[in-house]
């Protein structure tokens, strides 16, 4: 399909013990040919070689040898791209895969750009696009389940509803648009009664999909969590102890930690990024000032707060700011320092919802597995269940199954309020384009430029 053959290192840059150079396209072999020498009996030269084995040889450049590699040969249609496919398997430095690169560069190949090989396997129809944008999610996940969802989109569970829910739609639009087409006669009070119900079941459909967004958002981008309270309460500490290593510097002198720090954490298989604020009291000194300034940047986009109060000390002006402050948000109050004598009294909490209370002892790590327990139950609901993990859906796939909805409902309102039928066709394209931009059956040029350019060079 495609005249260039594309190559890039595949593997992160800097030393290794293997680095893999990947090229694809027609002339993928007559490329290799011309750089791969072959070692030993039982090599050959690529275009030469069965498909799906391994070469063992070297790579020249005139007279100089690059790196002696094993190459592996990968003939369309059963490969990756749908196309023919090179992997070069050298020594991992930084040089050789760079001297490899270039070698095939000048020999034929064209620089891939971001996600390009998974472009072609998408434009070939390897895979649609919500399979191609699996690729890139599961390359970033951070934690087990966020993986196995990945992979669940990968092997096309969403794809197929999807593909089923346009269907439908396109199913339903023909059939109104052959009544168009003959509009002496009328659509029968059945049909009519048919077609709704199948709009209905369609929207009902989407609103299943469309629950599955807040989980699908989680496990592709975690949910923030900002660890707040007056300097000393043992923010860091806690941070620490979540993280099981020491990340954030803890010290008794207040106003240590001064910049905002942020990390991911595997919390029940959930990606929780904490972020461990400057305490939020005025300050004079300009550098914690600025620290303030961004804690209560973070703050304004944490989804959940984790205010750390000193159990051992009775409440401040400062902590009564704090509960007043964060009583709309989504938070745990954390009651740290459970080791010394209790003289902190909390008020009756006000706000809605109520926070969570959790004693921990940040200095020997009790109490932090209840914490975990908590911060799991109040980031996902009920259960893990597999199903959930099999549709998740992006804020993308949200978006057009939104768009897709709107339209629907007003193709089903339209039909049922008889309504010309030109208006009711008009909507269910709308909708049934909306839905097919999930799988890349509607999509722009600038929609898939905006997919692909956020993967890595290689993919
Ligand atoms: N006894 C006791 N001390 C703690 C505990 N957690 C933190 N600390 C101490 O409290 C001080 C302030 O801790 P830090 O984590 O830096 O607080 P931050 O200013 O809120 O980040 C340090 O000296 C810690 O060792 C705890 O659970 N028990
Ligand atoms: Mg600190």
């Amino acid at each position: 399909m495609f005249d260039e053959t594309i190559a890039a290192i595949a593997t992160p840059l800097g030393e290794g013990g293997l680095a893999v150079i990947r090229l694809s396209g027609e002339n993928a072999f007559g490329i290799a040919d011309k750089c791969f020498l072959p070692v030993g009996k039982s090599s050959s030269k690529p275009s030469a070689a069965p498909t799906h084995t391994i070469q063992f040889g070297k790579i020249v450049r005139g007279e100089t040898v690059i790196d002696e590699v094993l190459l592996a040969v990968l003939r369309a249609p059963r490969t990756f791209t749908r196309e023919d496919t090179v992997e070069i398997s050298c020594h991992g430095g930084l040089l050789p895969a760079k001297l490899v690169l270039d070698t095939v560069l000048k020999n034929g190949a064209r620089l891939a750009e971001p996600g390009e090989f998974t472009k072609r396997a998408f434009l070939n129809g390897r895979i649609d696009l919500a399979q191609a944008e699996a690729v890139a999610d599961l390359i970033h996940s951070r934690t087990e389940l966020a993986l196995i969802a990945a992979n669940e989109q990968l092997a096309g569970k969403l794809s197929q509803r999807v593909n089923k829910l346009r269907d439908d739609l396109m199913h339903t639009l023909a059939h109104v648009e052959a009544h168009i087409d003959f509009p002496d006669e009328d659509i029968t009070p059945d049909t009519k009664a048919g077609l709704l119900r199948r709009l209905e079941d369609g929207i009902v459909f989407m609103d299943e999909l469309l629950r599955t967004a807040d989980e699908g958002q989680i496990l592709r981008r975690g949910i923030r969590a900002a660890i707040i309270g007056r300097p000393n309460a043992g923010k860091s500490s806690l941070l620490n102890q979540l993280l099981g290593r020491d990340r954030a510097i803890v010290s008794p002198i207040a106003g240590t930690t001064r910049d905002t720090i942020e990390e991911t954490a595997n919390i029940r298989g959930l990606p929780i990024v904490f972020i461990d604020t400057a305490g939020l009291r005025e300050s004079r000194d300009e550098i914690e000032i600025e620290g303030i300034r961004r804690s209560r940047e973070s703050l304004a986009q944490a989804e959940l707060i984790l205010h750390v109060l000193d159990a051992s000390e009775p409440l401040t002006d400062a902590d009564k700011n704090y509960l007043a402050e964060f009583s709309e948000k989504k938070r745990i109050l954390v009651l740290n320092k459970t080791d010394l004598p209790s003289k902190l009294v909390l008020p009756t909490p006000a706000g809605d919802p109520r926070p969570a209370i959790c004693n921990v002892c940040s200095l020997s790590g009790q109490g932090i597995e209840a914490l975990k327990d908590t911060l799991k139950s109040m980031v996902w609901a009920g259960e893990i269940r597999a199903e959930m993990l099999q549709v998740a859906i992006s804020s993308r796939h949200q978006d057009a199954l939104s768009r897709a909805r709107i339209a629907t409902r007003e193709a089903a309102d339209a039909l049922r309020a008889d309504a010309t039928l030109e208006l009711v066709a008009m909507d269910l394209r709308i909708g049934a384009n909306a839905v097919g931009e999930i799988v890349g059956k509607t999509t722009t040029e600038d929609l898939l430029d905006t997919i692909f350019s956020s993967f890595c060079i290689g993919k």
